[in-house]
């Protein structure tokens, strides 16, 4: 086996490597990415405040979906307050929470928007860092507009200081849209998975409009129209519009690039394309009917092919319909009804804003660190200017290297060249450190996550694992420890590129990887 396609499965790699060809050639012969459209090129959600008007700058810079760096340190919160939903998508199954905005598999509690706006006082004064509340599900947020606007405008009252956030299928968008501007919801996110709805006709096998039920081409031409009409209204009236895609391979993976074409003409600010989640036991139609996810690079060949079109997010972590935190952990299980009952909430909106003004300092000196590193990466070293790689990061947040290999659930994943340290997913993974002794059984799906990186940068990292990931030729890093990401994923690439100048190491290409579903997470266990 070589080193390059070790742990990966061989069949799925075949079909993977076909499609991202395939991605590549529509993208290279008229696609958003090299098209572009109307409005500034694609700077990712990496942008700065000199890259978009102060206004906008104002409402992204702590939010974490809508700006990446921000993710790094900025958390936020959904209220499961919204449980019906009025369409169907194949990729879900009601009985768990909505797989647009939640982890599957994980049954959220229900609540009150009274007993929301509670637990969202209580997360806020824990949680200083906790910028935005979103109303994700486990339904459609429009679909229960009584409940969701209640507990918008409850909390607007209550605490006025957090940014307010809803997600929706769209269907009922356009009835909404002034509705939402009257509770000042700046960001709204819409999953469109396709602007035909012959397409469309694949997805959603049926909606229910004026009170009955409507299937087929006529059903996905509805929701179609209703999702353009809504966007282009959000647009009109200044609120923030994030788009969200799954990725269905062989159903919308080459169509999402027309999709980011249309949305970026409607005036969307970002889109989002996510990896459809279709295990068997969701007891999904796709997952039933065995349609499979896409690989790591299949996703990242569409997201490359839409650069130039809108913005792209690739941080999201599809998370549950009541998570809470920092994207990737989840602290759900800490406020639940009865725990909060038992905590002394006190509301103290200097205290948090003390606690922000460090954590923005903190975030300036990493854009400073990246900004110093990049400028020494510049230099001529007789390499390949062009080379690419993409390295795997164990981080706990603050924006550093600063986790154990052993006690990561999920890995960054940054594309290094000589112009850029930049995001571009993150690979959920089983924990391998299992009370103070490595799990060697989870070695194979640890390195078959991140198959495709030339190294792994850690805080710290056993022998064992070490020797498996060298194996699989991916090299261990824990000489960057609690150094920032990007200032020491650029360093390891200067030194990387060095030893090939100097012929101690030949550069070759890595393979692809596959996107882990249903990986190790506290609160999925406790709830199964
Ligand atoms: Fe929630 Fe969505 Fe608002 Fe973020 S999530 S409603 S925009 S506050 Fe974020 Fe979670 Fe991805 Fe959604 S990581 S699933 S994109
Ligand atoms: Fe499920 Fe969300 Fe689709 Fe409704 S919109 S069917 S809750 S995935």
């Amino acid at each position: 086996m070589s080193p390059n396609t070790a742990y990966v499965d061989a069949s799925q790699l075949g079909k993977s490597r076909q499609a991202v060809s395939q991605i590549l050639e529509t993208a290279a012969s008229g696609g958003c990415g090299t098209t572009g459209g109307e409005g500034k090129a694609s700077c990712g959600t990496s942008g700065g405040p000199d890259d978009m008007p102060e206004e906008i700058w104002n409402k992204v810079k702590n939010h974490p979906c809508y700006s990446e760096e921000a993710h790094h340190h900025y958390a936020r919160m959904h209220v499961a307050v919204a449980p019906a939903c009025n369409i169907q998508c194949n990729y879900c199954n009601r009985k768990y929470d909505c797989s647009n905005e939640s982890r599957p598999g994980v049954v959220s509690q229900k609540l009150t928007p009274e007993q929301a706006v509670k637990k969202v006082v209580a997360v806020a004064s824990e949680i200083p860092q906790m910028t935005v509340l979103g109303i994700a599900g486990p339904g459609d947020a429009l679909a229960n507009p009584k409940k969701t606007f209640d507990t918008f405008r409850m909390l607007q009252e209550q605490a006025p200081d957090i940014k307010l956030c809803l997600s929706t299928n769209g269907l009922a968008l356009p009835e909404l849209a002034d509705e939402i501007c009257k509770y000042n919801i700046d960001h709204v996110t819409i999953t469109i998975n396709m602007v035909d709805p012959a397409v469309g006709e694949k997805i959603y096998p049926w909606i229910f409009w004026n009170h009955k039920r409507v299937t087929g081409i006529e059903a996905a031409t509805i929701l179609h129209e209703q999702q353009m009409k809504g966007l282009e209204m959000l647009t009109e009236r200044g609120v923030l519009t994030k788009i969200n895609s799954v990725l269905i391979p062989g159903i919308n993976d080459e169509h999402l690039i027309e999709v980011n074409r249309e949305v970026k003409k409607r005036g969307a600010f970002l889109h989002n394309i996510m990896p459809l989640i279709s295990e068997p036991e969701h007891g999904t139609v796709f997952g039933l009917t065995g349609q499979r996810g896409p690989s790591a690079q299949e996703l990242k060949a569409v997201q490359d092919a839409c650069m130039g079109g809108a913005n792209l997010m690739r941080h999201c972590r599809q998370c549950r319909a009541d998570a809470v935190g920092l994207l990737g952990e989840d602290r759900s299980e800490e406020f639940t009804l009865d725990k909060i009952d038992e905590m002394e909430v006190v509301y103290d909106l200097d205290k948090r804003k003390t606690y922000q003004d460090k954590v923005e300092a903190e975030r300036q000196a990493q854009h400073a660190a990246k900004v110093a590193a990049l400028a020494a990466a510049s230099v001529d070293d007789g390499v390949d200017p062009d080379m690419k790689v993409l390295i795997a990061v164990a981080t706990e947040g603050h924006g550093k290297v600063n986790q154990h290999f052993g006690h990561a659930t999920e890995f960054q994943i940054f594309e290094v060249s000589k112009a850029q340290a930049l995001f571009v997913g993150h690979r959920r993974v089983d924990l391998y450190c299992q009370g103070g002794y490595g799990e060697e059984e989870t070695l194979p799906s640890v390195v078959s996550a991140i198959n495709d990186c030339h190294a792994v940068l850690v805080s710290k990292i056993g022998a064992c694992p070490r020797d498996e990931l060298k194996a699989a030729g991916i090299e261990p890093v824990d000489e960057y420890a609690h150094e920032f990401i990007e200032k020491a994923a650029l360093s390891w690439f200067g030194g990387y590129r060095e030893r090939i100048a100097k012929g101690l190491v030949t550069h070759q290409v890595r393979g692809d990887a596959q996107i882990r579903q249903g990986a190790y997470s506290g609160t999925a266990e406790q709830a199964a």
